[in-house]
């Protein structure tokens, strides 16, 4: 059996386990799975953009858009489609193959759903992979975001079952799940991960990666996000998590979710650069690039062609807009993309 099959009955005595290798042993591990899948100098570029900001009716203690806290945020409504598109086309032009659009809701309104999935064809035709995190979805809603062409949606476990109630009281754990294979019948990718440093303890990151883990299907992208300290929010003065900690979430998600993207999302912020090089070592292949994230800061797009240079690593590239096309036409996609990557090189020429 090759070290990476897919499994779907991890224990948590299992992953408890492999959090508590040597660090030297459980990095070897975690990169060797790395590159029987994956290109290991090979990093995959989302833009995030909030397409509708604040004024959230849920309680997530994380959280800088909920309504319940006074974080100062501007709200904002649903954002104009060419404002969108504007959006993607810069974030295209800087390298990123995917695009995300969040909205800080519940969940979408029926009257939202013609808008979002106009939104969702005219970003796709750009020639990006798109991606939207909205709230929950019924079953209609996930089949009609489907139906309109969008490739992932992101919908995060945040944490583990035990701790959950701790972080969210305005929706359940099962919630989460019910939307999570909504998204997976209709055909869509998953994009599932959590958040750590809120305070859990070391069995509660386990136990958010056994759930994610052990999911019918593996999430095809697993955010990994380090808790951004937003003041206003219960969360606002939580101790720090020892950032080998983090290191280690991100090398037992590889371990356990081989084929999956495993994206260092949010709190890259703060992070330095050889803490990054050593998640991307551990098995981490994803990011958001650009300055921000959905409203709080990310490293600055130079910082981070940067720290690619120094590294030798590259951007995964994205589709095209003839994705659905003949194979001429691909070529010639293929080739536009190349002149992509090839600036978002020039651009941060040091
Ligand atoms: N409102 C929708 C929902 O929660 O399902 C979508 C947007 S919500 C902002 C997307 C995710 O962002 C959350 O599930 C959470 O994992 C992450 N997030 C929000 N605030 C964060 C923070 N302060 N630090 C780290 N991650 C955060
Ligand atoms: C995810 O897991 N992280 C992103 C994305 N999915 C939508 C969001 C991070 C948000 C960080 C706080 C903020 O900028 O508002
Ligand atoms: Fe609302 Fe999403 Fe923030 Fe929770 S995480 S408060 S649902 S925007």
């Amino acid at each position: 059996m090759s070290s990476s099959a897919i499994r779907h009955d991890w224990t948590k005595a299992e992953i408890e386990a492999l959090f508590a290798l040597p660090m030297n042993d459980l990095l070897f591990k975690a990169h060797s799975i790395h590159r029987e899948t994956f290109d290991p100098n090979e990093v995959q570029i989302s833009r995030l953009l909030s397409i509708k900001t604040g004024a959230c009716p849920e309680d997530c203690k994380y959280c800088p858009q909920s309504a319940r806290y006074d974080t100062g945020l501007e709200k904002e409504r649903l954002l104009e489609i060419e404002k969108v598109i504007t959006e993607a086309k810069s974030a295209k032009a800087a390298g990123a193959s995917r695009f995300c659009m969040g909205a800080a809701w519940r969940n979408p309104r029926e009257r939202d759903m013609p808008y979002l999935t106009q939104m969702v064809k005219d970003v796709r035709a750009l020639g990006m992979e798109t991606c939207m995190t909205l709230g929950m979805l019924s079953p209609d809603q996930a089949d009609e975001l489907a139906s309109a062409g969008l490739d992932y949606y992101n919908h995060n476990l945040d944490t583990s079952p035990e701790y959950y109630g701790d972080v969210i009281t305005t929706r359940t754990y099962q919630n989460r799940i019910d939307t999570l294979s909504n998204v997976r019948a209709s055909g869509m990718k998953v994009c599932s991960g959590g958040i750590v440093g809120m305070g859990e303890k070391a069995t509660d990151r386990a136990g958010l990666l056994q759930q994610l883990a052990n999911l019918e299907q593996h999430p095809d992208s697993v955010p990994i996000n380090m808790l951004v300290k937003v003041a206003g929010t219960p969360f606002e003065k939580i101790d720090d998590l020892d950032p080998l900690e983090f290191v280690r979430t991100i090398a037992v998600a590889r371990i356990i979710m081989p084929k999956s993207r495993v994206r260092l999302s949010a709190g890259r912020e703060n992070m330095t650069d050889e803490l990054q090089s050593m998640c991307f070592f551990a098995g981490a292949n994803s990011i958001f690039y650009g300055c921000k994230l959905l409203t709080t800061p990310n490293p600055e797009e130079n910082d981070d062609m940067t720290l690619f240079k120094r590294l030798g690593l590259h951007p995964e590239q994205g589709p095209s807009a003839d994705i659905d096309s003949d194979s001429a036409l691909l070529a010639k996609a293929n080739a536009k993309k190349d002149k992509a990557t090839q600036q978002f090189f020039d651009a941060g020429a040091i």
